[in-house]
């Protein structure tokens, strides 16, 4: 049994005074029926949570924690950016470093701007298609997930399809109109939009979608969306909140070949603080303000400890063989599942890519939004308890993505993989 006592406590009185008692949906573990967890220290590979109980982590904060939980250099670089002051709403030399670095790694991105949230990215890269279009509409897929301004709330993944509620209250019937929703690796869909409509400003995709679980781009899916939004004048965004630095050192962007309009980024960039940025051609990011009159701004954007955490990260993601060894770990663990899954018959789906990964509870083969309806997310619900006593912590939703760091070691992946192994003999 799980000693959750402290947690109790907590969550308890958090209720009485945040919604919810979290201020992140997912994070209430409302979909897999107990309560939150609530952390008290990370290191690593490891969280460890207010009960003193330690959990080998596969959720790494959601995706920014690359190199595990509290790296001493990130912590360093952090502290000693910290020691000159916290913020300083001017600009410093940080934001030049790590604009630098980014469009050193990603060539598509000529020009730069940094915010505090990848739905801040989002937000902003559409305002932007929008302004160079002069148009209106945009298209997004189904499941797919760009953070929870209002254009994106329809059909959309992550906390909302773990809620079963995959649009929101409060976003106006009129702004919901300009959102045309398409189905993930069907062209067909993306291309009907555009035959009934001329006013589609961009077309906004995860390259690899991650908040549907993970569904991978079939074979030219996204070649097909460069070639047709080209071919209608309307502006292609990737969104790699997720991706960006996630399988390369850059986007994955960068492994297909393909060039976006623009590209939003977070999480790894930030090397676990607060950072969003979003960039592309220099033609379309002239029209922000000061240079244009398209509006941005953040009292936050281009902090300073931020900067220096994204900087330090990028930096350590540079080391030679890095994504290779990361990726090596990866795939003990992937191979070992699915040599369980077969050692116990069961059909499920093991969607993987590099360092991510994604169980699904069904034996359809899992491509689209459809397909990942077919999971039985009461079964998962019992596997991430299951495997929770078992002190291994997978994220608290059948439709996120598990995350693999260099901190992983050998004995973290045997671990999961004897835990695993005895949760899905008892559940199964
Ligand atoms: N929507 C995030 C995962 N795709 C969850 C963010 C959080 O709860 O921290």
């Amino acid at each position: 049994m799980l000693n959750m006592e402290r947690s109790k406590e907590l969550f308890t009185m958090a209720r009485e005074i945040i919604p919810g008692g979290v201020n992140s949906p997912v994070r209430a573990f409302k979909a897999v029926g107990m309560d939150p967890l609530f952390i008290k220290k990370a290191k690593g590979s490891r969280v460890c949570d207010v009960d003193d109980n330690s959990f080998i982590d596969y959720v790494c904060s959601w995706g920014p924690l690359i190199m595990g939980h509290a790296h001493p250099q990130v912590v360093a670089a952090i502290c000693r950016a910290a020691e000159l002051g916290t913020s300083y709403g001017a600009p410093c030399k940080g934001e030049v470093e790590l604009a630098q670095m980014i469009c050193e790694a990603i060539p598509s991105i000529e020009k730069v701007r940094m915010v505090s949230s990848g739905t801040e990215a989002t937000m902003s890269a559409i305002r932007l298609a929008r302004a160079y279009t002069g148009r209106n509409a945009i298209i997004k897929f189904a499941g797919c997930y760009h953070g929870h301004a209002d254009s994106f709330l329809i059909k959309a993944g992550s906390g909302l399809l773990t809620a079963g509620v995959p649009n929101s209250p409060g976003v106006p019937a009129a702004l919901a109109q300009q959102t045309r929703v398409a189905n993930y690796n069907d062209i067909d869909s993306v291309a009907r939009i555009f035959d009934q409509s001329s006013d589609v400003a961009a077309v906004i995709v995860e390259p690899v979608a991650g908040n549907m679980g993970l569904v991978l781009p079939e074979p030219g899916f996204l070649k097909a969306l460069r070639e047709i939004t080209e071919q209608y004048g309307a502006l292609l965004i990737f969104d790699e909140v997720i991706s960006g630095f996630r399988f390369c050192y850059g986007g994955y962007q960068n492994i297909t070949g393909i060039t976006p309009d623009l590209t939003t980024l977070g999480k790894i960039i930030g090397g676990g603080l607060p950072v969003g940025a979003y960039g592309g051609k220099q033609e379309i990011m002239d029209l922000i303000a000061p240079e244009g009159n398209v509006y941005q701004a953040g009292t936050l954007s281009g902090n300073p400890l931020a900067m220096a955490a994204g900087i330090a990260s990028l930096k350590l993601l540079q080391t030679d063989n890095f994504y290779h060894e990361l990726e090596a770990t990866a795939a003990n663990l992937t191979n070992g599942l699915k040599k369980i899954l077969a050692d116990h018959h069961l059909k499920y789906s093991l969607n993987h890519i590099g360092s991510v990964f994604c169980l699904f509870f069904t034996s359809e083969q899992v491509a689209d939004y459809i397909s990942v309806l077919s999971c039985d997310t009461v079964k998962y619900a019992d596997f991430f308890r299951s495997l929770l006593k078992e002190g291994i912590y997978f994220p608290p939703s059948q439709f996120e993505l598990c995350f693999v760091s260099s901190a992983h070691q050998t004995e973290d992946i045997q671990n999961t993989l004897l835990a695993v192994d005895k949760v899905l003999d008892k559940i199964s």
